[in-house]
């Protein structure tokens, strides 16, 4: 009997385990039977926008926490796939930050020249996982939406690919009950045009306040007040543009700020982060984890400690993100096709996720965090087939992106980079990222 391997999730990271399987089979290689359970109705994970907000046509939560005009907010050299390229995909060198319709084609176009879409069951949310002790395997239930009915099938390995970046963490301050205009989480932001003339307050100090707040302004939001819990993100920010301290309260009309100034806003976006959220997994097989880069209890960052049937994709806070999937779901191909030994004594494992945290707790900055995750790649990868490419190349684009943002956080995606992968320097963009309120690929690809 052939092993069967079950993959949670077409996101980016359930599609690098799908073509790592493939590339082993196109080399010759016997494969397991790999099942691919997505619950939306395309692949892409995030990345498959949509309009919606709240429950789906089917009563499922929405994945998507992406929005309108959302152009990748670090440089695509940092996570361009190593066995993909950019120029192979578009036949050209394209713009260093595409917008997300441009990174969705890019994302299908492995996986159709793969040809593993029949291996994924659409529609068809995970319920339910459990372990047969006596078997050895776990049991999945699935949930057919479109025929409406429940099944469930054995599996000798699972590997969660649900993403952790959908499941909005969502503080309650005082007066939210009574405050007259909207409030909501970054998670159901999807269109800037929203804010156009408005007074805006975000709270949170990371990825999504910078990237909502800086879209809103671009799109001609009134004003923009960023509130930070511990600190703020710094930048030099446009005129209309204010990051003060930690909210306290808000009433009908007004918030008001830790220092004891306040601000009349219109609407109140939470920028405050997402949650691990596996609701289809026991507590035996379930990850509780900060958002950060040593993962708790996976040791490799991938093997869930408690049990080495299972695993876990893309858990990790994310410097690195797609060439660190493949990294990953290539490592767990080899792990379960027996080509790599995962060790046998839990404390063995339990060790190595300690060392990874100690590792990660001593860096100081920005810097070494970047650094960490690209030695963790390439950790990965030299224990692998995956093509090696130059991942120190690849730290030096984030770091060059970083200094650009510092230079100017609504400049910085007017840059270029050099790929790693070809060697080849990106093409200025044609139109500056603020006056660039079109942002189809037809348009991006004009170079
Ligand atoms: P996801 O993309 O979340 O995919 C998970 C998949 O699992 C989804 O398709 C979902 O439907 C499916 N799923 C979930 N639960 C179930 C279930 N029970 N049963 C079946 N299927 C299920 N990264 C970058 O590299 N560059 C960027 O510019 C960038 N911008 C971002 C902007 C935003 C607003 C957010 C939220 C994230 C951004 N990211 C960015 C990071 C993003 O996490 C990764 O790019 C990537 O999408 C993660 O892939 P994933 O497959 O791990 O998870
Ligand atoms: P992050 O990076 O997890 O950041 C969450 C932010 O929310 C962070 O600044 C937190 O502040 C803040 N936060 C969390 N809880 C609260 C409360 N209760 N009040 C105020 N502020 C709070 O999530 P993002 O959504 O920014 O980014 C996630 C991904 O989306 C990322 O990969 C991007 O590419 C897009 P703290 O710093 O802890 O004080």
């Amino acid at each position: 009997m052939k092993k069967r391997v079950a993959v949670i999730g077409a996101g980016p990271s359930g599609l690098a385990q799908l073509r790592a399987f493939q590339s082993a089979r196109a080399k010759g290689e016997e494969i397991p039977e790999v099942v691919c359970f997505e619950k939306q109705g395309d692949w892409g994970g995030l990345w498959n926008y949509t309009w919606r907000t709240g429950l789906d046509e089917y009563g499922e939560p929405v994945h998507c926490s992406m929005y309108r005009y959302l152009w990748t907010n670090g440089p695509k050299e940092g996570l361009e796939f190593a066995d993909y390229s950019f120029e192979e995909h578009f036949g050209k060198q394209i713009a260093s930050y595409p917008p997300r319709a441009v990174m969705v084609d890019y994302i299908e176009g492995r996986v159709k020249k793969a040809g593993v879409r029949p291996w994924i069951r659409f529609r068809h949310p995970v319920r339910f996982v459990k372990y047969n002790e006596a078997k050895g395997n776990f049991t999945l239930m699935a949930h057919d939406l479109v025929e409406d009915r429940m099944y469930e099938e054995e599996f000798d390995n699972v590997i969660v690919a649900s993403g952790h970046f959908s499941t909005p963490n969502v503080p309650e301050y005082p007066g939210f009950g009574i405050f007259g205009g909207r409030v909501l989480h970054a998670h159901d932001f999807r269109d800037a045009m929203e804010f156009h003339d408005k007074d805006i307050l975000l709270l949170g100090s990371s990825y999504s306040a910078e990237d909502i707040g800086s879209q809103c302004w671009k799109y001609g939001a009134k004003s923009v007040t960023v509130a930070y819990r511990n600190a703020p993100m710094g930048f030099d920010w446009p005129d209309n543009f204010h990051e003060v301290p930690a909210l306290d309260h808000v009433d009908e009309t007004t918030a008001y700020f830790k220092d004891g100034t306040s601000k009349k806003v219109d609407a109140i976006i939470m920028c405050t982060g997402y949650k691990h959220h596996f609701p289809f997994l026991p507590d035996d097989l379930r990850l509780k984890t900060a958002n950060r880069l040593a993962a708790a209890d996976l040791y490799k960052g991938v093997v869930w400690v408690n049990n080495t049937k299972l695993f876990y994709l893309g858990m990790q806070d994310q410097w690195f993100t797609f060439n660190m999937f493949d990294a990953q779901a290539w490592w767990v191909r080899d792990a379960i096709m027996g080509k790599i030994a995962v060790p046998t004594d839990k404390a063995v494992m339990l060790a190595d996720v300690k060392d990874r945290e100690a590792r990660e707790d001593a860096g100081q900055d920005a810097h070494d965090a970047i650094h960490y995750q690209g030695d963790y790649v390439k950790e990965l990868i030299a224990e692998t087939d995956y093509p090696k490419f130059d991942v120190d190349g690849a730290c030096e684009a984030f770091f060059e992106w970083k200094d650009h943002k510092k230079a100017g956080i609504m400049e910085f995606r007017n840059h270029a980079y050099k790929s790693v992968i070809t060697g080849t320097m990106a093409p200025v963009h044609h139109t500056p990222w603020k006056d660039a309120l079109e942002d189809s690929m037809e348009s991006y690809l004009k170079n």
